[in-house]
């Protein structure tokens, strides 16, 4: 049986590098539908079961740039059964706010973070155990660049989408922000898959014009998302997407805090 692999991280990430380490020369390349981002696709090496597709880089899963939505719409629309979050380790916290993205999708995800000779150069260390506990999700170093840690990874990813174990969802958020979001899940319960209802409710919450719009037959649910939003706006004197942006950039400070070692000694030459 065919499996489908999505390859997602932010630019500059490494991503290429990975695609064409995981890949050799067994790629296609075109434009997906309706816009000039390019799609490039690839059967796994020594595995011809497994389809490697490579999203456009990207920062975030919002719904403001085509490559954004190109790789929402792929992972929304087509499920594949697993997704490898490439992740610059030298590069933490920025690249940690879409893994936490990733992880609401009920996708099962696998973290690679790469560029760990970057890393490793620097006197740094990241703890991927702790990372991957933290995260609910395999957590692998390797550096696409050198080659290493890739047969670890395409093992962890290959079991993924074998087993479909989707990261739990975690609530990572503080009281009133998590509080909001129950109220919203409440008001859309009967309505969503509970395995997504994580992911609407934060979209909701932010006032995500796509999710508005796809749920907007369930008119009361709509109302009460946005009593909620104001309700919170106002308490943080903040709009929502710049709540949920803190929040989460918060949560990945704990993150980075319990997992990643700096040098403290002066650094070696
Ligand atoms: C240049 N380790 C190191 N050290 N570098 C890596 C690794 C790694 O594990 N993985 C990737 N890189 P892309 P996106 C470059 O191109 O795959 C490097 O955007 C240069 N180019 O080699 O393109 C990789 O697809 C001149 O570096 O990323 C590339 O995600 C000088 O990271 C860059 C130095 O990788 C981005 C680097 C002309």
């Amino acid at each position: 049986m065919i499996r489908k692999i999505a390859l997602a991280g932010n630019p500059n990430s490494g991503k290429t590098t990975l695609f064409n380490a995981l890949t050799g020369a067994n790629q296609s390349v075109g434009n997906w539908p309706g816009v000039t981002v390019e799609k490039k696709e690839g059967v796994l090496r020594g595995n011809k079961e497994v389809r490697i597709i490579d999203l456009p880089g990207i920062y975030s899963l919002s719904p403001y740039s085509p490559e954004e939505r190109v790789a929402r719409n792929y992972l929304r629309d087509e499920a594949p059964d697993a997704i490898i979050n490439i992740i610059d380790g030298s590069n933490l916290e920025r690249n940690l706010y879409l893994t936490t993205q990733l992880a609401e999708l009920s996708i099962p995800v696998v973290a690679a973070i790469n560029m760990i000779d970057v890393v490793k150069k620097r006197g740094e260390s990241i703890d991927c155990a702790k990372l991957s506990k933290k995260l609910g999700l395999p957590v692998v170093e390797i550096s696409a660049l050198k080659g290493t840690g890739i047969d670890t990874l395409i093992k962890e990813a290959c079991a993924a989408a074998e087993e479909k174990t989707a990261p739990v969802s975690k609530r990572i958020f503080q009281g009133s922000v998590e509080k909001a979001l129950a109220e919203v899940e409440m008001a859309f319960a009967d309505t969503l898959p509970a395995d997504r209802i994580r992911w609407y409710s934060i979209k909701l919450f932010e006032g995500d014009p796509e999710v508005l719009d796809e749920l907007k037959d369930n008119t009361r649910g709509i109302e009460r998302a946005a009593a909620v939003r104001e309700r919170c706006e106002a308490e943080y004197d903040d709009d929502a997407e710049s709540i949920i942006t803190s929040e989460r950039y918060a949560y990945i400070t704990t993150l980075i805090k319990e997992s990643h070692k700096k040098q403290s000694g002066p650094r070696l030459t």
